[in-house]
């Protein structure tokens, strides 16, 4: 339709993508099969790609999703191996319109497995500078903790050599917090934060995604957050969403990943119209493509057939995803 060129002409930032969760079946499978990993003989979803993505259409929650997102971590072993996950990613970015992203990846759940931190960042390091050089697109690397592990797991991280060096070094923009979230309330990693903001780094969360509202009031207030990841219960407290319109608080919205995690039926649930309404800002993103269906310009195509929105209703909200965004000044100009 003309609606969807106009989209993907629309200059657009993407703030929500797990590099992991750009882990197609296909690449999955592929590299299963270079570094010589056995995938699960007891579930038959291993079976082939066409029968994971079969699966995939079928999970019952973000913990169900989980399960799934870690084993395919196994299959990455080399620094080339996730340079490789990264550039197919970056390429449907550019497909896509997005001229900045701004994409995670977790730390812990790589080096658990014995692959080095260094191992890791090299790779999608590696992508980045293609992505700038190839593709135009800018790019800030966040370094997410998994709150589903213990808080000092996540110090132990934080304090390790390789990663202080990439949050001094500037090759680290910031951190963020993911995984289960209903039994992890974020006031668990204040420590955490804490120590990040005194080192400089940005902060952002997924709050609200299954957790209630109560979550993203004690990610802005106790953690000190400036983002925060999904957040659409925030929609069930009026106070605080007034409390996140003063503040400027960008929502970082997945429409896609709500409903397949069943965090919303359909697209039309996820409270759009009443964050438009009320002056939220929000960026629309993919956060783990290869697992959810599409890319950053499916959902922004997703969230147009559910709302109809107009021509300037869109071009504010790319705006807010640039505005929002942990790049300089200059380029935030420059895409505006
Ligand atoms: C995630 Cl959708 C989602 N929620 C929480 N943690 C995650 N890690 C990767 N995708
Ligand atoms: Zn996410």
């Amino acid at each position: 339709s003309p609606f969807h060129a106009f989209l993907k002409a629309l200059p657009k930032c993407e703030h929500h993508i797990h590099l992991e969760g750009a882990l197609t079946p296909s690449l999955l499978f592929s590299l299963a099969k270079r570094n010589s990993i056995s995938l699960p003989t007891d579930d038959p979803s291993f079976a082939s790609p066409e029968a994971l993505i079969e699966r995939y259409q079928r999970f019952t929650s973000l913990d169900d999703f989980l399960q799934y997102y870690y084993i395919g971590f196994s299959v990455l072993l080399h620094s080339s191996d996730f340079e490789a996950l990264a550039w197919d990613y970056f390429q449907h970015a550019s497909d896509g319109g997005v001229h900045h992203a701004e994409v995670f990846f977790d730390p812990q759940a790589h080096t658990s497995r014995g692959v080095s931190y260094t191992t890791v960042l090299s790779g999608f390091q590696a992508a980045c500078s293609r992505a700038e050089r190839e593709l135009g697109i800018t790019t800030e690397l966040i370094t997410c903790y998994l709150r589903h592990l213990p808080v000092s797991d996540a110090l132990a991280m934080f304090d390790h050599a390789e990663v202080q060096e990439s949050y001094r070094n500037g090759s680290i923009r910031g951190i963020g917090m993911d995984s289960s979230e209903l039994d992890f309330p974020p006031e668990l990693f204040q420590e955490l934060f804490d120590k990040a903001r005194e080192q400089g780094l940005r902060l952002t969360t997924h709050a609200g995604e299954e957790g209630p509202a109560d979550y993203i009031a004690t990610a802005l207030n106790n953690l000190g957050v400036e983002r925060i990841d999904h957040g659409i219960h925030l929609a069930d407290d009026e106070e605080l969403m007034k409390q996140v319109v003063a503040r400027g608080t960008l929502l970082t919205i997945c429409p896609m990943s709500n409903v397949v995690l069943r965090c919303v039926k359909e697209v039309k649930y996820v409270p759009i119209r009443k964050f438009l309404n009320a002056g939220v800002k929000f960026s629309i993103n993919s956060d783990d493509p290869a697992y959810f269906g599409g890319y950053i310009l499916d959902n922004y195509c997703a969230v147009h057939d559910a709302f109809d929105l107009s021509i300037a209703e869109w071009e504010s909200i790319a705006r807010a995803s640039i505005e929002g965004s942990w790049c300089g000044d200059e380029r935030k100009q420059e895409m505006l």
